[in-house]
């Protein structure tokens, strides 16, 4: 017998793996029902692995739609395209702060992509009585250990559809990636993609890539993924776009620029008020821009009021670190971060304008 580790050196209670892939897909295989959770706001990842593991499990199986043994429950928001790549695998949605509604009893649960409580809230009350039946799969450093005791931790992964391809493998029985069905590797690809920003993050490397081929092997569509994920604006958001930078003002003095958008804007363009987002970081890519401001003037009951959202970044050839926008916004009843701040003045636009212009360094 061994010599037994105090419980302080008990293996089981630090973030580190305690499983292979191959006794994951041996323990769902014992399971009747399980369901497959994943990080609020869920991402690329979080959809792909969940999906490609719940697609598995049912194929194997021979469960689909209604009676399907594994389905995915997800804590909104969850992108459009989301609810498009989940299709037609069962799926739950929930609201937070609405807790899960345990009208189901699952054998067994299945984490992936985090193993952090906080952020699982939506999911606690539902998964504290039922630890005991929980397994994670994750490529993240830290994470809660007293989940489970069951992870397939890989940790020098660049996304969680990595250790979930290989549970893939394992419950179908297959040699690699590249034999698995299309609608298992579309998902592990999308995961795979987006938690590498399309293959061009530091986290890229040889295994990131060898999977990425195995799965376009199995017939993975990458530039129609690509399409419906990054290329799913509507017009009006193009539209107001054209506005925005129509309006820029360079103001040569101050190295910065000011973008502009009034309530009419909006609704000649038919915009939506979340369509500016973003817009504030297009003329950063001018190399003399080094503050950039976007005014959006709007009315409520109490008036007309302008929304200023603030970006600044460094001069990198003359070591000259950026503006600090949130002593900036501070100055103008807001605040934020270093480099990314905002404020909502109670004037019109022009005024605003004019204080904030005073307020920049
Ligand atoms: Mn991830």
């Amino acid at each position: 017998m061994t010599i037994q580790a105090s419980q302080k050196e008990d293996p089981s209670s630090i973030w580190t793996n305690t499983i292979d892939a191959k006794a994951v897909a041996d323990w769902i295989d014992t399971k009747k029902t399980l369901v497959l959770l994943t990080h609020t706001k869920p991402d690329g990842d979080a959809l792909g692995s969940t999906l490609a593991l719940a697609r598995a499990i049912n194929l194997k199986r021979g469960t689909t739609g209604a009676v399907s043994a594994a389905e995915c429950w997800y804590a909104t928001p969850m992108p459009d395209w989301g609810k498009k790549l989940a299709t037609p695998t069962k799926y739950k949605l929930i609201n937070p702060p609405q807790p899960a509604p345990a009208v189901l009893d699952p054998d067994g649960i299945i984490i992936t992509d985090t193993g952090s409580w906080s952020q699982l809230a939506p999911f606690k009350e539902f998964l504290e009585p039922r630890l005991d039946r929980t397994t994670i799969i994750d490529h993240h450093l830290q994470g809660n250990a007293e989940i489970s005791t069951r992870r397939l931790l890989d940790t020098t992964a660049a996304a969680a559809v990595q250790p979930a391809a290989r549970v893939c493998c394992h419950l179908l029985e297959l040699d690699n990636p590249s034999q698995l069905p299309i609608d298992i590797a579309t998902p592990l690809y999308v995961g795979l993609a987006t938690d590498t920003g399309w293959f061009k993050h530091s986290n890229v490397n040889g295994q990131v890539m060898r999977l990425a081929g195995q799965l376009l092997d199995a017939g993975v569509n990458h530039s129609n993924l690509f399409a419906m994920l990054y290329q799913n604006d509507r017009t009006p958001r193009l539209k107001l776009m054209g506005r925005a930078l129509n309006s820029i003002e360079i103001l040569k003095d101050k190295n910065a620029a000011i973008m502009q958008l009034t309530h009419e804007d909006f609704k000649q363009t038919k915009a939506a008020p979340g369509d500016s987002g973003g817009f504030v970081d297009i003329p950063q890519s001018v190399e003399a821009i080094r503050v950039v401001a976007i005014l959006n003037e709007q009315h409520d009951q109490d008036g007309t009021f302008t929304k200023i959202s603030l970006r600044s970044k460094p001069d990198p050839w003359n070591d000259q670190p950026a503006v600090d926008v949130n002593q900036v916004c501070q100055t103008l009843g807001g605040g934020g971060h270093a480099r990314a701040a905002g404020a909502k003045v109670r004037q019109g636009l022009e005024e605003t304008k004019r204080l904030l212009i005073e307020a920049l360094p």
